[in-house]
């Protein structure tokens, strides 16, 4: 994984890392991970009504890791030995063991995820979330809570989105629908659940 960071003009808390993986072993563990994780249609539940998850979802997690989202428990799935290398260098730069992943799969444009904060209480105050893009780009969309300020970036394959610090507190994220791509994207997001700072 590449070291240095490119700057780009984000919000306090989120940093964005063009090619932290090579274009070629971004499609090869796209490709991997697409045939071998049994990946789930979850269902959320938003103001009392549950909906099916407009993307599939596998959560990726040491087995002593408990995780839910929107009031249901993820069930864990074992690492896969191609993340290991990974989630090692994360480790190392970020000084935070990671536990668990959540990898989402977006088939094509259609699929996608509302605005929300990662803030479950598992996560911590200030929780360091890394996030690895595979596939297709897709435009990210971060809003701040009180302003509406709206800052859009573009997430290649290869890429890291690094959100920490005050970020989840502040700020909502979302990924829209975007007709026009036909292509499947693999995005991982990079937890620690329980080592709270
Ligand atoms: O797919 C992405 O880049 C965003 C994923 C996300 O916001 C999440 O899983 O919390």
């Amino acid at each position: 994984m590449r070291a240095v960071d490119k700057a780009r003009n984000l919000p306090c808390g989120f940093s964005y890392q063009a090619q932290a993986i090579s274009f070629d072993k971004s499609l090869a563990l796209y490709n991997v991970l697409l045939n071998s994780l049994a990946w789930q249609q979850n269902t959320i539940t938003l103001f009392g009504k549950t909906h099916q998850t407009p993307r599939l979802e596998r959560f990726i997690a040491d087995p002593d890791v408990h995780y839910s989202y929107s009031g249901k428990r993820l069930e864990n799935a074992p690492w896969p030995s191609v993340l290991l290398g990974i989630r090692q260098t994360l480790e190392r730069r970020f000084n935070m063991p990671f536990n668990a992943v959540l990898a989402n799969f977006y088939r094509d444009g259609q699929d996608s995820m509302g605005w929300h904060s990662d803030d479950e209480p598992e996560l911590g105050l200030t929780p360091i979330i890394a996030s690895l893009s595979l596939g297709a780009t897709r435009k990210f969309k971060i809003r701040h809570k009180v302003s509406h300020s709206v800052t859009d970036i573009l997430l290649e394959t290869g890429s890291l989105l690094v959100m920490q610090g005050d970020s989840q507190r502040d700020y909502q994220h979302a990924l829209p629908k975007q007709a026009k791509v036909t292509q499947g994207r693999i995005n991982l997001t990079f937890r620690s659940v329980g080592n709270t700072r």
